[in-house]
């Protein structure tokens, strides 16, 4: 029987952060076999769109709003008629970045460019989009190196792309303290495509980088689901460390099966219980950031698919948290956890050094006990099936 409040939970509202690009509902198709299927939609009809579907807000490269050619006219006037939008439906922009991937400009790199000019040019156009960004009021500027990267190690010394890539970023960070905007800069990882491998491939990688930077507290990282997936990671792991640290800023949320060409489909549309695992992540942890879904609508789709692709995306997240609160209130799980909590699992159970060196170096362990004990994972992720699969 459902329950009076259940349908209240499943609908999406602004409070629960959800958030879209432009780039993602606004996806038409297009893929290296093939063209576009669906026509452009114009920023003004996402935002509207994504408003009545109870979306927090939405995020932006500077040139999913104004294209690369418009003139300042013609930038004015999207500007305005945004803004506009964006107030009538309620909607915000928390959330913007720079295009740096589709101009050929951009085909060896942008802060990693062999050419000087390029990188200058990437420079430019990034100072440019944070104060596009910040006309929204946006407060996280997302860096996703989709070309930094190589195809062959004989073009570059990637010790040098690093010095050039971290150059880059303290440069933007002295930019972003000199104009007070106090974006949060958020570093975005990925392990291949569009470039043969790219650099900061994963989310370890990035956080090593982002302790190298003179403003280390100014960045932190934008994981996003597919790209660990790509690379046959667990990604609630990478999110966690981030998270541990301070350093989850935002989070790119999407499906993906391992070892494909990036897929972006819905939210929990391919690994469930790896889905359900980081919305527990995230929600046992309080994660109050922007959960964006950077994914779009298959191929098939028309516009009604569009929004079908939206709607499911938000609503599967949160059945999930259904399923996380099923999952905490569960009395055979909360046993169980309570069993792993007694034996030395509770939050909380640390050593030092300084306390137990000589208590540990002098401790009498009864090892054939210890050896002999199992830790009954079998039960505990059955029962987590079958909450998945609502029989519990
Ligand atoms: C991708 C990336 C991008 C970025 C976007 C915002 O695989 O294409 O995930 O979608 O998230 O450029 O930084
Ligand atoms: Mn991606
Ligand atoms: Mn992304």
């Amino acid at each position: 029987m459902t329950k009076p409040f259940a349908q209240d939970v499943r609908t999406p509202r602004p409070e629960h952060r959800f958030t879209f690009g432009l780039w993602t509902v606004g996806n038409p198709g297009r893929d290296p076999f093939g063209d576009a299927v669906r026509p452009a939609m114009s920023p003004v009809r996402i935002v509207q769109k994504l408003g009545e579907l109870g979306a927090y807000g939405v995020n932006f490269h500077d040139n999913d709003l104004v294209p690369r050619d418009a003139t300042t006219a013609e930038r004015e006037k999207i500007v305005r008629d945004f803004r506009a939008a964006l107030k009538e439906s309620g909607m915000k922009v928390p959330m913007a970045t720079t295009n740096l991937f589709g101009d050929p400009v951009f085909r060896d790199g942008a802060f990693t460019s062999n050419d000087s000019a390029v990188r200058r040019h990437a420079l430019q156009k990034t100072m440019r989009s944070m104060d596009l960004g910040k006309e929204f009021d946006a407060e996280t500027y997302v860096f996703w190196g989709g070309r930094e990267g190589v195809e062959t190690n004989a073009a570059k010394d990637p010790r040098e792309a690093m010095k050039w890539f971290r150059d880059a970023i303290n440069f933007l960070c002295e930019y972003n303290i000199a104009q007070g905007y106090n974006y949060r800069f958020a570093l975005e990882p990925k392990p291949n495509e569009p470039r043969g491998d790219i650099f900061l491939p994963t989310i370890g990688h990035a956080l090593a980088f982002i302790y190298t930077l003179d403003h280390p507290d100014m960045v932190g990282v934008n994981p996003e689901v597919a790209h660990d997936s790509m690379a046959g990671l667990d990604f609630a792991h990478g999110v966690a460390q981030a998270m541990e640290v301070g350093k989850l800023f935002h989070i790119d949320l999407n499906a993906q099966k391992p070892g494909r060409y990036d897929q972006d489909h819905r939210f929990g549309s391919e690994d469930l219980k790896q889905a359900f695992f980081l919305v527990k992540l995230l929600e046992d942890a309080g994660y109050a950031g922007m959960k964006h879904f950077d994914s779009h609508a298959y191929r098939t789709e028309d516009e009604a698919g569009v929004w079908e692709f939206a709607r499911g995306s938000m609503r599967t997240y949160l059945l999930l948290k259904e399923k996380v609160a099923a999952f905490h209130a569960d009395p055979e799980i909360t046993q169980l956890l309570a069993a792993l909590d007694a034996r030395g699992a509770a939050p909380g159970m640390r050593i030092s050094f300084l306390h137990d060196g000589q208590a540990i170096k002098d401790e009498q362990f009864d090892l054939e006990a210890m050896r002999a004990k199992g830790y009954a994972y079998e039960r505990l992720d059955q029962l987590t099936i079958e909450i998945l699969l609502g029989v519990r």
